[in-house]
């Protein structure tokens, strides 16, 4: 069994939710925030059976776009002071961040 953590956009939550319905997959979904944009994503954790694996893997690609978004730099001060403008930073979010990891055991109490 594997454990498998996916990482997706908020956008596409709902429709990887409802693929992972139709397609009986059992998963938990939390909210989350990225490190880096300081914005709001949504963190899957799945309970897998190893031959299940890639058709989870396949619904994830299917349903995470990539987006890019726009951060502002922040504002620094040159050597002489002057007040230098911040300007929009260009960064390619996603599809989904995903990691595959292997259980040692699983317990329902
Ligand atoms: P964030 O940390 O908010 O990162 C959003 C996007 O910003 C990243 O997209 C990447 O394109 C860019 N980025 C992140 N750190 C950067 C840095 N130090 N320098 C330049 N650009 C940077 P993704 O790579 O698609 O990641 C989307 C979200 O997935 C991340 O949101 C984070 O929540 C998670 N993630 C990505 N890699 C991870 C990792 N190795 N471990 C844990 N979470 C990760």
């Amino acid at each position: 069994m594997k454990l498998v953590i996916a990482i997706v956009q908020d956008q596409d939550q709902n429709i990887l939710s409802n693929a992972f319905l139709e397609a009986n997959i059992r998963a938990t979904k939390l909210s989350s925030t990225g490190g880096f944009l300081r914005s709001g994503n949504t963190t899957f954790l799945l309970g897998v059976e190893d031959h299940l694996v890639d058709e989870v893997l396949d619904i994830i690609k299917s349903c995470s776009e990539s987006r890019e978004q726009y951060i502002s730099s922040p504002i620094h001060l040159d050597v002489s002071l002057d007040i230098s403008a911040s300007y929009p930073i260009r960064v390619e979010v996603g599809g989904a961040t995903v990691f595959v990891l292997p259980i040692d055991s699983f317990h329902q109490f």
